[in-house]
């Protein structure tokens, strides 16, 4: 058994929540907080067996799309006068951590 661990931008967390439920992939949804933009993502873990994970791996996939963002970074938190100005980032996609589950009950 693997848990999947998916960070995806919170404008797909609908998306990819729904087409999981559609596919009947157990999942549970986190609020989250990325640390460098320090924006509010969302984190869905799901506990599934070996021969599922690249099904949960697609769905997230097709439901997540990568893009770029301007977003303004406060400089002046590492030196003061600097101010904020935007850089571009990529937002949207998915990071997924996959790990093993060494045991799984429900007690
Ligand atoms: P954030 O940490 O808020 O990062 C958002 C996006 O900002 C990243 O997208 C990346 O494109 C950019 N970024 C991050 N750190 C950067 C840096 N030092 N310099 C320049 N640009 C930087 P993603 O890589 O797609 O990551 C999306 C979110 O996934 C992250 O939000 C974080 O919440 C999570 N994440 C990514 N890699 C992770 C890891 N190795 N461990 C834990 N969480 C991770």
């Amino acid at each position: 058994m693997k848990m999947i661990f998916a960070i995806v931008n919170n404008d797909d967390s609908q998306d990819v929540m729904s087409a999981l439920r559609k596919e009947q992939i157990p999942v549970t949804k986190l609020a989250s907080t990325g640390g460098f933009l320090q924006k509010g993502n969302t984190t869905f873990i799901s506990g599934v067996e070996d021969d599922k994970v690249e099904d949960v791996i697609g769905v997230i996939r097709d439901h997540s799309r990568r893009r770029t963002q301007l977003t303004p970074i406060d400089y002046s938190q590492f030196s003061p006068g600097i101010g904020s100005y935007p850089i571009k980032v990529h937002v949207g996609g998915a990071t997924i951590f996959v790990v093993d589950v060494e045991r799984f009950m429900k007690v």
